[in-house]
């Protein structure tokens, strides 16, 4: 017997070999009347490979015999767990495999925004070294930094691990103290700005941790203090980050993910002391490949066993 399977957006070429082989895959991305597609053919679907796209009551409604929606990512804010417990939907993700990848990339943007990396290579290729000499010396070193973390999950242990490396004091901020974590612990995200200079945000988005980083959070970092984003967009007040950054309350931000993404505000832009990057975290093909491969695993071990590899938290 096949099994019909949903795919909403294009996935990984990869990802699409190994599901074809294993299953009956229906693409939406190509059909040219998506809605009329999803009437047809919505009763029969009882697997969704996911990329990104929203899954809520509507969705699941087009969709009644789904069993279950298979994300690529470990983060899963555009999945509402909620809609899918109720219609008993099973949720995976796909945790661990990009770990390090991300936590690489977190200290790579780290240390390209407070040393000005980016700007300095873009000074050699206009010419400006052989021009007007050297790069002007940074404002900033990472010499010293304390560096607090919002969100000391796997990849902020990862990224807290990289960091002592480096000769960084780490603390950290979440819902709760860990057991068995000696960094400071700060109940607050305002008390742990206020502890460090350097802020790395790696907690998930949605309605809990939207705009958790504000105005407030922002002047308690102060003015030799660096924001980088490494978690979600969502939980950056976008707005309040540029009057921060314009008025000299921070010195400058490291952002990889952004609140309208791919869309980023002109003005972040024009800014001097900020670094940017399209939503890279996780994206090398080896890593990429293994968070596909999670996909497959998952859908594969649900039909055939009626168990899931990685489900979500929420799923119990
Ligand atoms: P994780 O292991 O679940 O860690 C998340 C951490 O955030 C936990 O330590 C948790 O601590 C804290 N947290 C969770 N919900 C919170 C809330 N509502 N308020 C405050 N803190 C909260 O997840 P992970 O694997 O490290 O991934 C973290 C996030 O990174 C993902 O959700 C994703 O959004 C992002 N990410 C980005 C990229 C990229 O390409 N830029 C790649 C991968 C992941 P407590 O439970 O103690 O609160
Ligand atoms: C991916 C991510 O870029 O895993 C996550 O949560 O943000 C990234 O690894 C994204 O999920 C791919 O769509």
């Amino acid at each position: 017997m096949t099994v019909d399977i949903l795919m909403p957006r294009p996935m990984l070429l990869s990802v699409q070999e190994k599901l074809d082989a294993a299953f009956t895959v229906h693409r939406l991305y190509d059909a040219d009347d998506p809605e009329a597609m999803l009437a047809e053919i919505g009763d029969k679907i009882r697997g969704v490979a996911l990329s990104w796209s929203k899954i809520d009551t509507a969705f699941l409604e087009k969709v009644p015999n789904a069993e279950i929606i298979a994300s690529f990512g470990v983060g899963y804010d555009h999945v509402d767990t909620d809609d899918c417990l109720a219609a008993d939907v099973m949720v995976t993700h796909t945790p661990d495999v990009l770990t390090d990848e991300v936590a690489d990339t977190a200290i790579g943007l780290m240390i390209m925004a407070i040393r000005e990396l980016g700007q300095a290579e873009q000074w050699l290729r206009d010419g400006n070294w052989t021009g007007k000499g050297p790069y002007p010396l940074t404002p900033a070193t990472l010499r010293g930094r304390t560096l607090g973390i919002f969100g000391l999950g796997r990849i902020g242990k990862a990224i807290a691990k990289r960091a002592e490396a480096f000769g960084l004091e780490v603390h950290y901020h979440g819902r709760s103290r860990q057991d068995g974590i000696e960094y400071p612990y700060h109940a607050s995200l305002t008390d742990l700005a206020a502890a460090c200079d350097t802020l790395m945000v790696v907690a998930p988005g949605g309605a809990e941790t939207k705009h958790a980083v504000n105005r407030e959070v922002l002047d308690a970092l102060g003015p030799q203090g660096f924001l980088i984003n490494i978690g979600r967009g969502s939980v950056v007040d976008e707005t309040a980050l540029i009057a921060a950054l314009e008025a000299g309350a921070i010195m400058g931000a490291g952002l990889d993910v952004f609140e309208y993404e791919p869309e980023v505000p002109e003005k972040l832009l024009q800014l001097p002391r900020v670094t940017v990057l399209p939503h890279v975290g996780s994206a090398s093909q080896a890593t990429r490949d293994a968070m596909g491969q999670l996909v497959v695993d998952n859908l594969k071990s649900w039909f055939e066993t009626g168990k899931a590899v990685t489900p979500v938290p929420e799923m119990g």
